[in-house]
């Protein structure tokens, strides 16, 4: 039935934008089975390495002092500097107080072990359930990493048995840092010794299909620095060439590329230390024209990257983009971002992913998002309301779920077109 009130339809595309489950694509979280490898509770949300960052804006602590302290320890003085000395109003902030209240905790108390002691009892599945119900997030995936030796120990034994935990196997290292993966795959008795040959490539294919079918991955990924291309005769186009895209092609996965990111411009920073770069948008174009049956899922970190890859999508419907990665994933920038992408590819695009490394995260990642999401589409229903076309409750959701996991369902039905059975 058609809702004859604006007043009607923004209540419920506000209303089916908080509520309907959501897919997230890419993250950085585990299951339960990844025991401490899955990140959760108030000091790792405080320790994250955004507002490690941010903490360093004012603290005159050195690095190394800072790295010496327990979790705990940089756990409250993050706490003192960013939600005690002054308000907690960036994103990464804020972002925890959002947590914290969905949660039901009561955010008006400043001493941190208020928070620690609310959950001190939980266990990580029962927080795994109450956050995802939260964050009415149906399915997680995850960041799937089998030359990381920990990570790798559990998928050889009980693996991940949790059916909301989804696959996707990394594989940056394979692309960037041969010297290192090259090793850590001999160890573990794939046979990629020497020079770069037809062998070597066969045997990492294999390790590609084993591992894909181990983790059960959706899509093979990784992120890579803005100023890789595609097409000489580098170790990175071999290994796309002659092992990854046919191992892609040949299980029917989508290919999932994070471009424009620049490595430890600070190391002192850890994790916290990599930097955005603007991308040469060579290397996807020329990837999407060579390879049509390819699946591509693809974010780019600059901000000056954002249009050129909205209309490069536009070329290519084997480009999906997807999210607002990182430094992007801020109010004003998802507000920038999802407006002019709508305006330029209405729902085939995958407006976010949440990147969460700390479960909590799920819940504001999300619910900032969310908000963001409802207010553009509110307003690009205006305006085809606003000419006569009425929308029903039934067209608002349909079109949310394609947004909220339909299409990054249909890229991967695509994909699975190029299986070899
Ligand atoms: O997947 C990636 O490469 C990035 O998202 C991460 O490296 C990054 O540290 C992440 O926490 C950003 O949100
Ligand atoms: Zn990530």
């Amino acid at each position: 039935t058609p809702l004859r009130k604006w007043e009607d339809v923004e209540r419920t595309v506000s209303l089916a934008a908080k509520e309907l489950p959501v897919t997230d694509m890419h993250t950085h979280l585990f299951s339960a089975d990844f025991k401490e490898q899955l990140l959760w509770g108030v000091d790792e949300l405080l320790i994250y390495h955004y507002l490690t960052a941010e903490y360093f804006r004012y603290s005159e602590l050195s690095y190394d002092d800072f790295w010496k302290y327990s979790k705990q320890q940089q756990a409250e003085l993050i706490w003192q500097e960013l939600f005690v000395k002054r308000s907690p109003v960036s994103e990464a902030a804020s972002g925890v107080l959002t947590a914290f209240r969905r949660l039901g905790l009561d955010t008006s108390s400043r001493d941190i072990n208020i928070y620690r002691e609310a959950w001190k009892n939980r266990t990580a599945s029962e927080q795994i359930d109450k956050v995802l119900a939260a964050a009415r997030v149906k399915e997680v995936v995850m960041t799937n990493d089998p030359l990381d030796r920990s990570e790798r120990e559990v998928w050889l034994h009980q693996g991940n048995t949790d059916t909301r935990f989804l696959g996707a196997l990394r594989i940056d290292a394979l692309l960037l840092n041969w010297t290192v993966a090259s090793a850590e795959l001999a160890a573990m008795g794939y046979q990629v010794e020497g020079e770069w040959n037809d062998g070597v490539s066969g045997e990492v294919r294999r390790f590609l299909k084993e591992w894909s079918a181990k983790v059960g991955a959706l899509y093979i990924a990784a992120s890579l620095p803005g100023d890789v291309r595609f097409g000489g005769r580098d170790h990175l186009t071999a290994m796309l060439e002659e092992a990854v895209i046919p191992v892609c092609l040949e299980l029917g996965l989508p290919l999932g590329l994070m471009i424009g990111v620049r490595r430890q411009v600070n190391p002192s920073l850890k994790l916290a230390g990599d930097m955005s770069m603007k991308a040469d948008l060579q290397l996807l174009e020329a990837v999407a024209v060579s390879h049509p049956d390819l699946q591509l899922l693809i974010t780019v970190l600059a901000r000056e990257n954002q249009h050129e890859l909205t209309v490069l999508s536009r070329k290519f419907r084997n480009i999906t983009l997807f999210g607002c990665w990182w430094f992007l994933h801020t109010e004003s920038m998802i507000q920038e971002l999802t407006r002019f992408r709508t305006e330029l590819l209405g729902f085939s695009y995958i407006p976010q992913h949440s990147d969460c490394r700390v479960l909590e995260q799920l819940i504001n990642k999300w619910e900032h998002s969310r908000t963001v999401i409802s207010e553009v589409l509110v307003s690009k229903y205006k305006r085809v309301y606003e000419s006569g076309w009425l929308l029903s409750e039934e067209d608002i959701v349909r079109d949310l779920n394609e947004w909220f996991g339909g299409r990054f369902a249909v890229v991967r039905q695509n994909a699975a077109k190029t299986k070899v059975r």
